[in-house]
């Protein structure tokens, strides 16, 4: 079902990127964040909409990672699914950025990031079945280069930039992708990554998803910067900031900035401005710190439909074929539930597997207490 996009010739992406340059700097002289599609679906950038085929590809991406999101909140209810964060309005941010990239590039995705998991191509039983800590959901497909989920904010950052180097140092074009959140932007973690990438020219593409919130601090009381993707500039690389709602937006500065990797021009960050509409997992209550008021708004700002409105007025989805899509997207879904469903319990002791190749001494020895315990 997920069926990659053709890398684009190496002179038709030079000019793309001339083009999308003078776009981007335009936008930010304006103080804009950079987009394609205005809310509401109109176009407000003719030259740069991508092929009818790629932005059918990006909704059904979406479609899929909304399907994910909305069927995980209804199985977490049914005791069906363990704890997850949910991503539901965040998908133009995830699903157009990771679609940049092939599955010989890298992705570190943060706990927040299954639909970009998913749209790089991770299946989505072992996706369900990560969420409910069975071993089958750690060890991710041999072809892909997918990284388990990062739980501890920013450790992501530096470790893509060595998968970078690494790539680089086997002779290939390939390139490593890395997501943090506003929040995870403070940490330490990040800074010496961008530094680290940008002193060695690495072919590392960063996306800041800026969803206004960590846990229950928002980002504007989390930091005094005002645009976080101005912290590039502290490193000498370019940073773009982008309507993190449109997708045709986070594909097109995305796959500009991985074409610049794979030629050698080095990282680029991409600020995606968007909103975590949700709470921050299905357990959290986000009543107690934030009001009506401040999620005022982002419902309609919607990236499914943003891009649905403008796939119907361009004749591109119909009411029919749209409705077909969806129903496909579903059935992908279920059937892979079945699957994850199949896989057997996981068992206590496992979790201490898998950590070395050769467990050590402790190991073995709180393997043994737990097999006791239990
Ligand atoms: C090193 C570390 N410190 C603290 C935490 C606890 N924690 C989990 S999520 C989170 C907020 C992260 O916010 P942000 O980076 O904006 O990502 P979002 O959840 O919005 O996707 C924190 C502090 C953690 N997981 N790791
Ligand atoms: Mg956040």
């Amino acid at each position: 079902m997920t069926h990659h996009l053709p890398r684009p010739e190496a002179q038709e992406a030079a000019q793309a990127f001339q083009n999308a340059a003078a776009a981007y700097d335009e936008a930010a002289a304006k103080g804009d964040m950079f987009r394609i599609l205005a809310e509401g679906g109109q176009v407000v950038r003719p030259e740069l909409l991508p092929a009818a085929e790629t932005r059918l590809h990006l909704y059904r991406q979406m479609r899929r990672a909304r399907q994910f999101d909305e069927r995980g909140w209804v199985l977490y209810r049914q005791g069906r699914l363990g704890v997850f964060p949910p991503f539901g309005g965040m998908e133009a941010s995830q699903c157009g950025t990771a679609a940049a990239l092939t599955k010989d590039d890298w992705l570190f995705p943060t706990y927040r990031d299954t639909g970009a998991a998913l749209t790089l191509g991770l299946p989505i039983a072992r996706t369900l079945a990560y969420w409910r800590t069975s071993p089958h959901g750690w060890q991710m497909p041999k072809d892909l280069k997918v990284l388990p989920f990062y739980i501890p904010i920013a450790t992501q950052y530096p470790q893509a930039v060595g998968a970078a180097l690494a790539e680089r140092r086997r002779g290939t074009k390939n390139v490593a992708m890395a997501f943090i959140g506003d929040g995870g932007s403070s940490e330490g973690d990040f800074h010496e990554a961008l530094n680290f990438a940008g002193a060695l020219n690495a072919p590392c593409v960063f996306i800041l998803q800026n969803n206004g919130w960590a846990i229950s601090v928002p980002t504007r009381t989390q930091t005094k910067a005002t645009n976080l993707s101005h912290r590039a500039l502290g490193y000498g690389i370019p940073g773009v900031r982008v309507d993190g709602n449109d997708v045709l937006a986070t594909w097109h500065v995305t796959r500009e900035a991985v074409e610049r990797a794979r030629r050698g021009e080095g990282p680029t960050l991409i600020e995606t401005v968007t909103y975590r509409v949700k709470p921050h997992t299905v357990a959290d209550d986000p009543t107690r710190y934030r009001t009506d008021e401040d999620t005022a708004g982002w419902d309609e700002k919607d990236p499914l439909l943003r891009l649905q409105q403008h796939l119907l007025a361009e004749g591109i989805l119909t009411e029919q074929s749209d409705a077909a899509l969806q129903q496909e997207v579903a059935e992908e879904f279920e059937a892979a539930l079945a699957e994850a469903d199949s896989y057997p319990d996981p068992q206590p002791a496992e979790i201490l597997e898998h950590v070395f190749a050769e467990p050590t001494p402790q190991l073995v020895r709180q393997r043994a207490e737990l097999l006791e315990e239990v």
